[in-house]
């Protein structure tokens, strides 16, 4: 999967496809930008900052984009990772501040702001966004130690940038990260992610509550104390991230090849 992913060739002329992750705060979105640089990198990276242990307030509060390098070579893929958000619009990224992102309008480097949304005529809000790089996947990541504790309004806020992303036809994914935390068998070991009653559980209430198709749910244990990479972590990241990459290439080419209409 690893070399399949290296020598992966976007349909497009273009360098990369972009891939928004979005979810609560201290759901691992930042560990799972600095995951995937790890499993490529062959040992531990940082480039996006995660939190040490998860506060109340979002840590990352920049919208920033992310390469991942194999070697010295950058891949195909960039990730744009975002503020947590939370129940009260105030506690984190605002919800409308995140469909601008999937819309493509957030300057790189804006800095969320929890009290007002972007608007026309700040600094950080784009214009016109460059058609030709649009954002190709939508990654919604959750905690699966947290998720039968989320709010119903937490859920409404994923379900409205769902609903966007589904009328932009831009293909979503889920990610259930800290599945070490939900279940202590997998936690011992890892291989039992798949046959975790704990774990499947958590992805039926992701899958219920937010409608998307259980084959687009993967599981995932983020690098966050580990020393050196493990095959087995490795194993789901690279699974998820193949899935992901595809569709994202495929949502690419159909915005640059549309079918013509009549
Ligand atoms: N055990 C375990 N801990 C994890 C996992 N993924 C993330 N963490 C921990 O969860 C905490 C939050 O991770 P972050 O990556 O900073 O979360 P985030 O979604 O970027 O959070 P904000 O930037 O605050 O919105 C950190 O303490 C991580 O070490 C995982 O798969 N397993
Ligand atoms: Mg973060």
């Amino acid at each position: 999967m690893k070399k399949a992913l290296t020598e992966f060739k976007l349909s497009s002329s273009s360098k990369f496809v972009k891939i928004l992750l979005v979810g609560p705060i201290g759901a691992g979105k930042s560990n799972f930008i600095n995951s995937v640089n790890n499993v490529f990198q062959g040992r531990m990276t940082c480039a996006a900052f995660a939190n040490a242990e998860s506060s109340g307030a979002s840590f990352t509060l920049k919208y920033k984009t992310h390469y991942t390098k194999s070697g010295h070579s950058k891949l195909p893929f960039v990730f744009s990772d975002t503020m947590g958000l939370e129940e009260a619009e105030s506690d984190g990224v605002r919800t409308d501040d995140l469909i601008k992102a999937l819309q493509d309008q957030v300057k790189e480097g804006y800095t969320f702001n929890p009290v007002s949304s972007l608007s026309l005529n700040d600094p950080g809000f784009v214009n016109n966004p460059d058609r030709s790089k649009p954002t190709c996947c939508l990654v919604f990541v959750l905690p699966a130690d947290k998720v039968k504790l989320m709010s119903f309004k937490v859920f409404e806020k994923l379900k409205r940038i769902r609903k966007e992303a589904t009328k932009m036809e831009v293909p979503q994914v889920l990610l259930l990260t800290r599945v070490d935390k939900a279940c202590q068998l997998v936690a011992k070991d890892l291989k039992k992610v798949y046959t975790s009653k704990k774990v499947k559980e958590q992805m039926e209430i992701c899958h219920i509550n937010l409608g998307i198709p259980m084959v687009h749910i993967f599981p995932v244990k983020n690098y966050h104390e580990e020393i050196d990479t493990q095959n087995d972590i490795d194993v789901l990241i690279l699974k998820a991230l193949t899935q992901i990459v595809h569709l994202a290439n495929d949502k690419f080419d159909d915005a640059n090849h549309p079918v013509d209409t009549l």
